[in-house]
């Protein structure tokens, strides 16, 4: 079995670390012998409460159901913002960068804490109440954050649709979730490039008749057009605002956000989370597995359109009063040196970014690292998908200089925070693995039959206790998330995900178990595009699988049988293509489309993927047992063709 070398601590790291190795296993240990005394505990020292709970955790995994800190209020905007104004009202909480390198701001608590006052009174004003869905469509700018923390404020639900998903697919989030109320921007900007945000909402709302008001920022100053009936500038509105409002008290269990995610079927679900747990963890998991001090300026590249951006580009860090930095652009834009020149020009200390972003800089050069000098870097993160040992010692060599411990985050929209991570003042580390267990985290693996599995081995990945910053729901058919999580192994959640635990207890991710894919870190289901190809009326059938893919880690491999009569051309597959991008947006075009004159079959006719995803790897060697198939010829002639040979 694949060994790579571990890593140990730096002594001198673990001595001025919050939690050294005994420090570890002590918590670890006490948070899963007690977990309620261990959780009041963090959640007291964490977190402001405005009244405390009655009861810690309750959990029935057989129910789906979870609470923590029942009974207890707080607000997170006022435990992100209010609570640090008296001690660093003028520190910086948020630095914003720009896509142009000369364009930055800082913005400090007490500036935060006025802008979103205001933005939450305008929200008001334009009738939002507590326990209401407000959808956000908007570029990495500095009003995203406002909007994000002014719907907490009033305890409004937050539902935020990454900028790079096309108008069809926000269309299915606003109504799925009945947004009344969209914040967007004229147009986005990357990597020199406008993306045209107020239009696609408009070709969004033509279809979202409960909309009253779109809020919208002035970014650009492009051209845009506009409707009276519910169009509404930010900077207009915002005017009028006053800076006065109190915030919402909470209870703990009260819905914090929705975000829209991948499954292995149907349409994305909006995963809920919940106010209080959700915030602890978040909070606890960026102080611990980044080792983050007072004063440390802190980037997450994540764009705040996915989980990584809500826990850790703004929730983890403003909770713990830290500096936090939000980057409008892209990793190439001017060059392929701009993270590194972004790292030198704001002394940023923790760097977290995604292992698909590393490969593509990897490839472009190591002169692009070397032209910065990188001497503020104390801790680097990889999340997102599993990283290849050459590309965590590319980042740990040539952009840590061997100096900074490298913390391989595992954790899921659904999981809400890290799960499984070092601590880099604890752990030891092994390139390609998120190692071991955050506090309170119980994981399993279970074998084909829900057995678990002891010792070293390779299962199915699955958690055992709750935890406070877990999925509470599927935003409107509570079902679907006892179905998705909880039935598979009744009793556990469960990931999707595979892994492998070796002797010393460490964990590997192997990659979905599901038809989910993980293309740039993006999590998309291969049922979704499935359903935009068959829109075609070219198609009669198709079937999407996953292959490696050097940069992307995994590429999107499209098998398409055309209609009687039609004939496969180039012109067609960009029509497929464009068709992908219409239904999802741009992470979705496949990158490889192969006629398929018929596709591998059981005798009760299901797709055998098995096959598909084997062809399209071009591990053709080991195809397994095709016997069961009604036509095994099919195989023969998808063989001949296949595109990644
Ligand atoms: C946070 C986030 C979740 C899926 C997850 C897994 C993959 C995430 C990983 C990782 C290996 C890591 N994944 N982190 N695989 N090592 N450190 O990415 O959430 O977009 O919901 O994706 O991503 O397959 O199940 P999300």
């Amino acid at each position: 079995m694949f060994e790579a070398k571990t890593h140990p601590v730096p002594t001198e790291f673990a001595a001025n670390a919050h939690i050294n190795n005994e420090q570890y296993l002590a918590m670890y240990q006490a948070s899963v012998a007690t977990p309620d005394i261990f959780w009041a505990e963090q959640a007291q020292q964490f977190l402001s409460w405005q009244q405390p709970w009655t009861s810690v955790c309750e959990f029935d995994f057989k129910k789906g159901e979870a609470s923590w800190f029942a009974g207890g209020k707080l607000n997170v905007s006022a435990n992100c913002i209010d609570r640090h104004l008296a001690t660093r009202g003028e520190q910086t909480a948020i630095i914003w960068e720009g896509d142009d390198p000369e364009d930055n701001i800082n913005i400090s608590y007490n500036e935060l804490h006025e802008q979103v006052c205001k933005l939450a009174n305008v929200l008001k004003s334009r009738g939002v109440k507590k326990g209401d869905r407000v959808c956000i469509y908007m570029p990495m700018i500095i009003e995203a954050a406002y909007a994000m923390l002014a719907c907490t404020r009033i305890g409004a639900v937050h539902s935020v649709v990454f900028g790079g998903f096309s108008p069809e697919a926000l269309k299915d989030r606003i109504l799925d979730s009945d947004c009344q109320v969209v914040l967007t921007a004229d147009e986005g900007v990357r990597g020199g490039k406008t993306i045209p945000l107020k239009n696609n909402v408009d070709s969004a709302l033509a279809h979202c008749p409960n909309v009253h008001s779109n809020i919208v920022v002035a970014r650009t100053g492009g051209e845009i057009s506009w409707d009276e009936s519910h169009d509404l500038w930010y900077h207009e509105l915002m005017e009028q605002a006053s800076a006065d409002c109190e915030p919402e008290w909470m209870d703990s269990e009260d819905p914090l956000f929705i975000l829209y995610t991948s499954g292995s079927t149907g349409k994305p679900k909006g995963v809920l989370h919940s106010t209080g747990g959700y915030l602890l963890q978040a909070a606890m998991t960026h102080k611990y597995a980044f080792d983050y001090h007072d004063g440390d300026v802190f980037w997450c590249t994540a764009d705040v359109g996915w989980v990584t951006g809500h826990s850790y580009t703004l929730y983890g860090p403003l909770a713990n009063g830290g500096i936090t930095l939000m980057f409008e652009g892209v990793p190439n834009y001017p060059d392929a040196s701009r993270f590194w020149q972004v790292c030198d020009k704001h002394q940023v200390n923790i760097f977290y970014t995604a292992p698909t972003a590393l490969r593509a800089l990897m490839g472009a050069g190591d002169e692009f690292v070397r032209s910065s000098s990188r001497q503020s870097l104390k801790v680097l993160g990889t999340v997102g998908e599993p990283i290849n040992p050459e590309a965590w010692e590319w980042y740990y060599n040539i952009v840590g200089e061997g100096r900074c411990p490298i913390v391989d985050t595992w954790w899921q929209t659904e999981t809400g925070a890290h799960m499984l991570t070092p601590l880099p003042g604890a752990t030891a580390l092994k390139p390609g693995s998120a190692t071991r267990p955050f506090f309170g985290v119980q994981p399993v693996l279970l074998d084909s039959e829900g057995k678990e599995i002891e010792g070293a081995g390779e299962g199915n990945l699955a958690i055992k206790h709750s935890w406070p910053s877990q999925i509470r729901s599927v935003y409107g058919d509570h079902q679907r998330m006892i179905d998705t999580y909880f039935s598979t192994y009744p009793g556990y959640y469960f990931t999707g995900d595979g892994a492998r635990r070796d002797q010393d207890g460490y964990y590997w991710i192997t990659g979905r178990v599901d038809d989910v894919l993980n293309v740039s870190g993006h999590r998309m289901g291969t049922a979704e595009i499935e359903s935009a190809l068959v829109l075609h009326d070219a198609v009669a059938e198709a079937a999407v699988v996953g292959y490696p893919h050097d940069i992307k880690g995994q590429g999107i491999y499209a098998y398409v049988t055309l209609m009687n009569g039609q004939q496969p051309s180039d012109a067609l597959k960009q029509e497929f293509i464009d068709l992908c991008v219409k239904e999802i947006g741009p992470i979705a075009k496949p990158d490889l489309i192969q006629w398929a004159p018929g596709l591998p079959k059981t005798r009760s006719g299901k797709i055998m993927r098995r096959i598909l995803r084997k062809l399209a790897a071009n591990e053709v060697d080991s195809l397994g047992d095709t016997s069961t198939l009604a036509d095994p010829s099919v195989v023969d002639e998808l063989m001949a063709n296949r595109l990644n040979q």
